[in-house]
């Protein structure tokens, strides 16, 4: 059965849980390698940001029953999975990423129009996806433990890394194709079978992704794809005793659900929530290329980056000239379609966003002064069907106000000014997130100290907040997660239960702590 089907009449729940008649195509779940409608007959609708006349498609509105179908082929799957040898299970992987270069432009089209990155960012999402890909295909042959020499003669030790069973993998909209490999590649490769619920913005790019797994060859059962909502199909994997573990990444307020839902089950929980990230630029620094640093870390991907610049930590001897060109830069970028090329920002995801967006620059009104934007853009000529919001930028906002506390995530830039570089270092660390930070500094020993000093899990020098590469660990400190990391080979720590292993080969018995004991 193919992916898609012709299904007129049927309900739908779309904006607004109006019923559509669009004609978009239909796109169903996959369960034990086979596509299957949901046993609830609904389905929701994905739309254009840039256009929400433009429906991309229709999507399984999945239920609990559906998620056990899913989580029953992942367990049954499982034991063969786990047996084949990495390496084989890593030639898939390859397979995979091979697929994925193939359909790169495809796949960065069809997430342009279903959550509005520019083109140009859309290819470096799934370029992610297949950076991961070939990483933990490569994994397949290395997947190291450790072998340490016993205490005791004629004794070995080591440990190896054993897969869990079938993971939970819940992604965001934001990076529809990177996120969600990021996560199920490492699954993977370890051994495990996934249960994958896409956010409910981004279920075309979900579903194209699946379709690529399956044509690379991962054998029915280990990739399971549940459409719906967080309440439902969400709720339902986190609470199942038979997923062991769950990846998430997404907003705090739904983590702590997840984190708790899970802690009753004492099962693992990996979970990316966000930060509040700061660029520091210092009197001695590049100005030229902090701004563009800035202008890309906080208005790339219209600011809906978990990595997004938000605060902007200044030293006073370059405030004016500093604002003076951002506000030139902000105003300068085009807003649009992200298909367009010329475009530079595009839509906020969803009609929420642009509410919530909207009320953090009326906080911010009060907690500074807007220095560019601080409106919704619909009223430009051919932005008037989409979710777009002018970028933003607040000046004079001091470091313990809402608009430089809080996650926005939209293109809201708050700009805090400062004395010396012990004031900035302050400053970055005095939120309850840690994900990213940068500075901005043509003195060695600022930016080693500053290497050393910022409570983020990842630390940028002349460069912006975003931009993280596959192959070291993503992740952040404090709130911004539970401590796990992504990418890197610490992306294996999420998926794996280490196993120590000890082969006692004397022919007697040995008491370890006891028989090594010198006589
Ligand atoms: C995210 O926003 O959740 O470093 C991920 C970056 C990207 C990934 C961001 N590579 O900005």
């Amino acid at each position: 059965m193919s992916r898609t089907v012709e299904t007129p009449g049927r309900e739908t729940t779309g904006v607004g849980c109006a019923p559509l008649r669009d004609g978009a195509p239909e796109s169903l779940n996959f369960i034990d390698g086979e596509w299957r409608p949901s046993e609830t007959g609904r389905t929701f609708a994905s739309v254009n940001p840039a256009d929400t006349r433009d429906v991309v498609g229709r999507f399984q509105q999945s239920s609990a029953a559906d998620v056990a179908a899913a989580i029953r082929a992942a367990t049954t799957a499982y034991p063969a999975w786990r047996r084949m040898p990495a390496p084989k299970r890593g030639e898939i992987m390859y397979r995979f990423g091979a697929l994925l270069a193939e359909h790169k432009e495809r796949l960065a089209r069809a997430m342009t129009r279903e959550m509005g990155k520019v083109i140009a960012e859309a290819r470096g999402d799934v370029q992610e996806g297949i950076d991961i890909a070939y990483l933990m295909a490569g994994e397949g042959r290395r997947l190291f433990g450790e072998t340490v020499p016993s205490e005791l003669p004629s004794k070995w030790a080591m440990s190896v890394r054993e897969p869990m069973g079938a993971a939970g993998i819940i992604t965001p909209w934001n990076f529809p194709i990177a996120i969600p490999c990021w996560k199920m590649m490492p699954a993977l490769v370890a051994g495990n079978t996934v249960v994958f619920k896409p956010a409910s913005d981004t279920p075309h790019c979900a579903t194209l992704l699946v379709e690529l797994m399956a044509e690379a060859g991962f054998p029915a059962g280990t990739v399971n794809l549940v459409t719906g909502g967080g309440d439902e199909v969400g709720t339902a994997i986190v609470e199942s005793p038979d997923v062991p573990v769950i990846s998430f990444t997404g907003n705090g307020e739904t983590g702590r659900r997840i984190a708790g839902l899970a802690a009753k089950r004492l099962k693992r929980v990996a979970l990316e929530l966000g930060g509040k990230n700061a660029i520091v630029v210092m009197d001695d620094a590049d100005l030229d290329l902090a701004v563009e640093g800035i202008l890309w870390s906080a208005f790339g991907t219209t600011g809906q980056r978990c990595t997004a610049a938000s605060r902007l930590v200044v030293q006073r001897g370059v405030l004016e000239s500093l604002l003076e060109r951002l506000e030139r830069g902000a105003a300068g970028l085009r807003l649009g379609d992200g298909l367009d090329a010329h475009t530079d920002v595009g839509p906020l995801i969803n009609a929420a966003a642009m509410e919530k967006v909207g009320r953090y620059v009326e906080i911010g009104r009060g907690e500074g002064e807007v220095v560019v934007g601080g409106v919704p853009a619909t009223d430009r000529p051919g932005l008037g069907h989409g979710h777009f919001f002018a970028p933003t930028i607040l000046r004079d906002v001091m470091p313990l106000a809402r608009v430089a506390q809080e996650e926005i995530f939209g293109p809201v830039l708050s700009v805090i000014s400062v004395d010396t570089y012990e004031d900035a270092a302050m400053v970055v660390n005095s939120t309850r997130y840690g994900l990213s930070s940068s500075i901005f500094t043509s003195d060695t020993n600022t930016a080693f100290r500053a290497m050393h000093d910022f409570e983020t899990g990842i630390v940028y020098v002349n460069a912006g907040t975003i931009g993280a590469e596959t192959h070291l660990p993503f992740g952040g400190t404090k709130e911004t997660g539970s401590g796990h990391r992504e990418a890197g080979h610490a992306a294996l720590d999420t998926f794996t239960e280490w196993k120590s292993i000890y082969v006692d080969y004397s022919g007697r018995l040995q008491r370890a702590q006891i028989d090594n004991q010198p006589r």
